[in-house]
């Protein structure tokens, strides 16, 4: 699709890789539409895609090179299209595993909290170094980072500028596989495979439905929870789960 993202297809899986290793992969406007390009009309037949990078590191964030100087109202715009592309990512329908080493900074964290499933090497350092850069978080992280440490725990990460490695990841919940180095991806391979495998209803309700109710009062994240249930239990999906287990066999989905 371009040069800046390399898409390799195997079966019904994708695989993105940031193609900018020279840069460290930092994320320009072309890549940001690159992503946005292929997440907002995913190729015929993929069924789970997984997201990595080139070189040594997964993405240093914004290309800082690119924004030196920006006007209030074009830094909203340039935030919000992010916003825009993540969501993408995140609620786009299409599960999505990354494969994390060296450094997921910045905005490279904030498309990997887009992701669905994350795999941490050891060489992986996270890290939200914006007060560093006297700028602010602008691609979600407020939202999906501070969902997944809390607001204090990330206030403390960026007012220090620390990074978190693999295991303490792990442990905080930014990763959720630590492995060891050069492990990331055929890990990816076979956790995307299995996704993949699971009946699409059932997918898409577990990536669009899980976050939304938890963005809900009890009692409508119930009754959304039983309108979903209902909706699941009664697709062709549940009938083969169902007959599948019947007839001792492994389900065919697709
Ligand atoms: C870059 C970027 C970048 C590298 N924008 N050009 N992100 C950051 O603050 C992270 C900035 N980057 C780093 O801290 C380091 O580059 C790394 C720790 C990731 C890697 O270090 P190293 O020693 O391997 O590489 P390097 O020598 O620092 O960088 C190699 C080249 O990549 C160099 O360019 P060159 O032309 O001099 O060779 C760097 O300038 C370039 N490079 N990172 C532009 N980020 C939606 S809002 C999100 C807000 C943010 O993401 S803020 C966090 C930004």
């Amino acid at each position: 699709m371009t040069d800046l993202i390399q898409i390799d297809m195997a079966d019904d899986i994708a695989t993105l890789t940031f193609n900018r290793p020279d840069k460290r992969n930092a994320i320009n406007d072309a890549l940001i539409d690159a992503l946005d390009a292929f997440f907002a009309r995913p190729p015929d037949g993929v069924n789970a895609v997984i997201l990595c990078g080139a070189g040594d590191h997964f993405c240093a964030g914004l290309d800082l090179a690119e924004h030196e100087h920006r006007d209030p109202i074009d830094g909203v715009h340039h935030s919000r299209n992010w916003h825009r592309v993540t969501e993408l990512i995140e609620f786009g329908g299409l599960p999505v595993v990354s494969v994390l080493h060296g450094a997921v900074i910045g905005g490279g964290l904030e498309i990997a909290t887009s992701t669905h499933v994350r795999i941490a090497e050891p060489s992986v350092r996270f890290q939200l170094p914006e007060g560093r850069r006297g700028i602010f978080v602008g691609g979600g992280a407020t939202v999906r980072v501070g969902r997944i440490l809390g607001p204090d725990r990330m206030r403390e990460m960026m007012l220090t500028g620390r990074s978190y490695g693999a295991d303490e990841g792990l442990a905080l919940g930014l990763g959720h596989y630590s492995v060891g180095a050069g492990e990331g991806l055929a890990l990816a391979q076979d956790i995307a495979r299995k996704i993949a495998d699971n009946a699409p209803f059932s997918n898409y309700l577990m990536i669009n439905a899980l976050p939304r109710v938890s963005d809900m009062s009890r009692g409508d994240g119930l009754f959304t929870e039983s309108l979903a249930a209902a909706m699941s239990q009664t697709s062709d999906g549940a009938k083969e789960g169902m007959r599948a287990f019947l007839e001792k066999r492994a389900p065919k989905f697709r």
